[in-house]
């Protein structure tokens, strides 16, 4: 099993697509795709980059074999029932607080969908995009179309402007890898946070080093359950890495807030809290009132923002959730054995297109292997963590802007520098393991269950208005 996980983790990350004469890597190609706008290219890219996931396919049902059997072993019926069970509830139990959060939030991804879709459309034509049915995946800005706001320009509201551009911002501010880390540490220590051990900063890796292959995939590491914290990335200076860089160093940051917990509690509370630290501090970092102090920009926007902003927010966080489910739906489905290596590409693309209404540029070889195209199945990481994240972290971003009596639009409230909040925040992360989730989120929020209305209520005003600008278009695939 070792042996085939080093196989897995070995062909996507030194995996690369061959383009107009030149070898990329997957950073290469992720950030190509980030602004490129023609069609064709965009489909080569993306097919060459899945290309590389397809020898991965019977290993990769080996490596379910395995994990089943070990699993079966220790009293669950197959993995993904071991993976469920990780959540202080019945594994059951589980699955369906999954969807239940998932149906809540469905409508409002349906809206978002339905007017990317037509710009697209705008974009492109009809020969590209129809106007109707599901999103050619390879337009909306991301290898996997997880999180869309690379594309924000093609749908930017008609009179109502964001006011600035992070991405140029950063450039032009000589922003760098180590700037980005030492910007979010930034945030951390300016609510109660012990600055980042030295050895951080000696010991990390920031940058691809040009002399040999490493898993450039960001991640953030606990070396000695003390102090010996870094983080491996391969940071480039875009607003996507200016997030998570704050991301990862939320992982860091909890890793020494429970590093005083019994060794068996030295986690989060659960792995979607892991997650979830990181994000609620780059809410918190994106917003404009934060990027001034910072000097990113020059001057805050009016309210006409307001709509623009949670537009780019939605692309982040709105058109993630579907496929932060898909990816562990597939594999509970194939770790059951209810999908077979035969079927592995087909039911991948059958959720896909379900849940997230998108389908691949063409048709796809009978022997792709897409889902190996993602890193967390290439390297077996559960996923459902992420869809956790993604509602925990506004679950406590709103508990936060309560705590510090923001009075204004939730999208504008930031706690930066509030001392307050982060010891709060911090006991919270004290706990890692040792209580039951609900507890550790009643210790920061008062709340005990997860709760979409958070997610909700930050995006109501955009809801609103996508369901005005969806007038007259077949929403639905
Ligand atoms: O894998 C990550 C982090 C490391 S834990 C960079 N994320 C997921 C992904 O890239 O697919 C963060 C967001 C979702
Ligand atoms: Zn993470």
């Amino acid at each position: 099993m070792a042996k085939i996980k080093v196989d897995l983790k070995t062909i996507y990350s030194t995996g690369k697509v061959t383009y107009q004469g030149k070898s990329l890597t997957l950073d290469d190609v992720v950030d190509l795709m980030r602004s490129s706008r023609d069609p064709a290219e965009l489909k080569a890219l993306w097919e060459g980059w899945h290309a590389v996931a397809r020898p991965m396919r019977n290993e990769y049902g080996r490596l379910v074999g395995l994990a089943n059997e070990g699993a079966r072993e220790l009293g669950y019926t197959d993995t993904g029932v071991l993976w469920r069970s990780w959540y202080d509830m019945p594994p059951d139990e589980f699955a369906q607080t999954v969807e239940r959060l998932w149906t809540q939030l469905e409508p409002m991804y349906e809206n978002l969908q339905c007017y990317v879709r037509a710009r697209l459309n705008e974009k492109y034509g009809d020969a590209v995009q129809p106007r109707t049915g599901a999103i050619r995946a390879d337009l909306l800005g991301d290898m996997w179309a997880q999180s869309w706001g690379n594309i924000y320009d093609l749908l930017a509201p008609k009179n109502a402007d964001l006011g600035y551009d992070l991405t140029p911002s950063l450039v032009k501010q000589n922003y760098d890898a180590v700037k980005l880390a030492r910007t979010a540490e930034n945030f951390y220590t300016s609510i109660g946070f012990a600055p980042l051990p030295e050895t951080f900063w000696s010991r990390s890796m920031l940058v691809r080093p040009r002399d040999r292959e490493v898993d450039c995939h960001a991640s953030a590491w606990d070396i000695d359950d003390k102090n010996d914290v870094r983080v491996k990335a391969c940071f480039r200076v875009n607003a996507d890495d200016f997030f998570t860089a704050h991301h990862e160093l939320g992982h860091n940051f909890y890793q020494r807030a429970y590093q005083d917990q019994a060794t068996l509690f030295k986690s989060g509370a659960n792995d979607g809290f892991h997650e979830a630290v990181g994000d609620f501090a780059g809410l918190n970092a994106l917003t404009p009132n934060y990027l001034k102090q910072l000097g990113l920009i020059d001057e805050v926007p009016g309210p006409q923002a307001d709509i623009p902003y949670l537009l780019r927010m939605a692309l982040d966080k709105v058109a993630f959730l579907p496929f932060a489910v898909i990816v562990d739906k597939w594999r509970w489905q194939v770790f059951a054995g209810e999908v077979t290596p035969d079927r592995y590409n087909d039911a991948w693309w059958a959720l896909r297109t379900k849940y997230q209404g998108i389908v691949p540029p063409a048709s796809r070889p009978s022997d792709a292997f897409d889902p190996g195209a993602k890193m967390h199945i290439a390297s077996n990481i559960p996923y459902t963590r992420y869809f956790l994240a993604d509602i925990y972290e506004f679950q406590f971003y709103r508990a936060a802007c309560r705590l510090a009596g923001w009075s204004g639009p939730v999208n504008r409230c930031t706690i930066y520098g509030n001392e307050e909040v982060g010891a709060r925040f911090q006991a919270m992360l004290r706990m890692g393991s040792s209580k039951p989730w609900p507890d550790a989120l009643e210790a920061f929020t008062g709340e005990r269950t997860l709760d979409a209305s958070a997610v909700a209520d930050y995006f109501a005003p955009l809801d609103r208005w996508l369901t005005d600008q969806n007038k007259g278009e077949k929403c639905g695939w």
